[in-house]
């Protein structure tokens, strides 16, 4: 990759698309195509095959696809499911008949069995049952990481899938109930300070574990896997902060100033009991995150006081 290597983040206004397009402009890249409107509906399959054909990007990102939380996969399977198969068959399809060089798709750490060994190798992908309370869309990644191995087997096409963790940053879907655990509290925490409310309440029994990375740090991950990681397989994106959710719930309340009790909802779900990934691969090869998660926890919420205006209106990770 040079900095004239034409490049589309395919899922621009996702929360990784974001991170990854302003890591490019950083970094030097001149070529990126498809930046903000003039990116296609990527769930049309000749309109993705219409910008190919002109823009001819030698390397592709593949962030898109709706997602979100607990909340919003119980809510909406279907569209989730149906719109990250459509964005993930037409770009791949595309990528290939156009003689996309790289691509690297954006799987998601929900694809993994709920109670496989943790920390998350990728051997144990597909060795039992997924969280049932995000299967739809995990089934739609899952289905979109074998498509990519598909095409490699098949025509030999360097498409990479990696796995990411959690991920949180600017640019994320803070809606109440859509948005994943960290977005949603810190929303839910400035609305209660805001409101003078007695207490904040928390989904779920605060007892699992996840693996958080900051959007920015992902960024950083994806594109050294673009420019170093040939492997078959598939990759791990990890290397943030492993906490308890209540732990979470604790910093959110601290950075966003809300002094009341946490109330912990336990009609929600808890979704997988503990979500790490081994992400030696990657940390063998050189990578290290670089983001404090306090520090981190703190941008995103100024992000957020900043642009809570344009919330309303947020990119792809939005409720449906
Ligand atoms: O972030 P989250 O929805 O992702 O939930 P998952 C993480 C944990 O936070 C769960 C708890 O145990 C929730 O019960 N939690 C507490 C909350 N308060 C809240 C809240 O206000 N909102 C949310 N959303 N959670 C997702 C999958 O699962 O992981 C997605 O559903 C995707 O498809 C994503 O894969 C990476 O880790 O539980």
């Amino acid at each position: 990759m040079t900095p004239h290597t034409r490049v589309f983040v395919a899922g621009g206004n996702t929360l990784y698309g974001h991170a990854l397009t302003t890591l490019l402009r950083t970094e030097g890249f001149q070529s990126l195509v498809g930046v903000g409107t003039t990116e296609p509906d990527l769930t049309d399959a000749a309109a993705t095959d219409a910008f190919f054909a002109q823009e001819r990007p030698e390397c592709v990102f593949l962030c898109a696809g709706r997602s979100g939380g607990i909340g919003l996969n119980r809510a909406a399977p279907v569209e989730l499911m149906r719109d990250n198969l459509l964005t993930t068959l037409n770009v791949l399809a595309s990528a290939h008949r156009h003689g996309t060089a790289k691509l690297l798709y954006l799987a998601s750490s929900c694809a993994y069995p709920k109670h496989a060994a943790q920390p998350l190798k990728v051997e144990s992908l597909g060795t039992g049952p997924m969280e049932p309370t995000s299967e739809a869309y995990s089934t739609a990644k899952f289905a979109g990481w074998k498509l990519c191995d598909a095409y490699r087997r098949e025509y030999g096409c360097r498409f990479v899938t990696g796995f990411p963790a959690n991920a949180f940053g600017p640019h994320d879907d803070f809606t109440p109930e859509g948005g994943h655990v960290i977005p949603a509290l810190l929303r839910r925490a400035h609305d209660a300070k805001s409101r003078g409310d007695a207490e904040l309440v928390v989904w779920g029994t605060g007892a699992p574990r996840r693996e958080f990375v900051y959007s920015r740090d992902l960024a950083r991950a994806c594109l050294f896997v673009a420019r170093n990681y040939e492997g078959e397989a598939p990759i791990n994106l990890g290397g943030g902060t492993d906490l308890g959710i209540a732990d979470v719930a604790h910093a959110v309340a601290e950075v966003v100033g809300f002094k009341g009790p946490l109330v912990f909802d336990t009609t929600k779900p808890d979704g997988a009991p503990l979500k790490a990934l081994d992400s030696a691969p990657l940390l063998d090869m050189g990578w290290r995150p670089e983001s404090d998660f306090r520090a981190a926890l703190n941008e995103t919420y100024h992000w957020f006081l900043h642009h809570r205006a344009t919330e309303g209106r947020t990119h792809a990770r939005r409720a449906v």
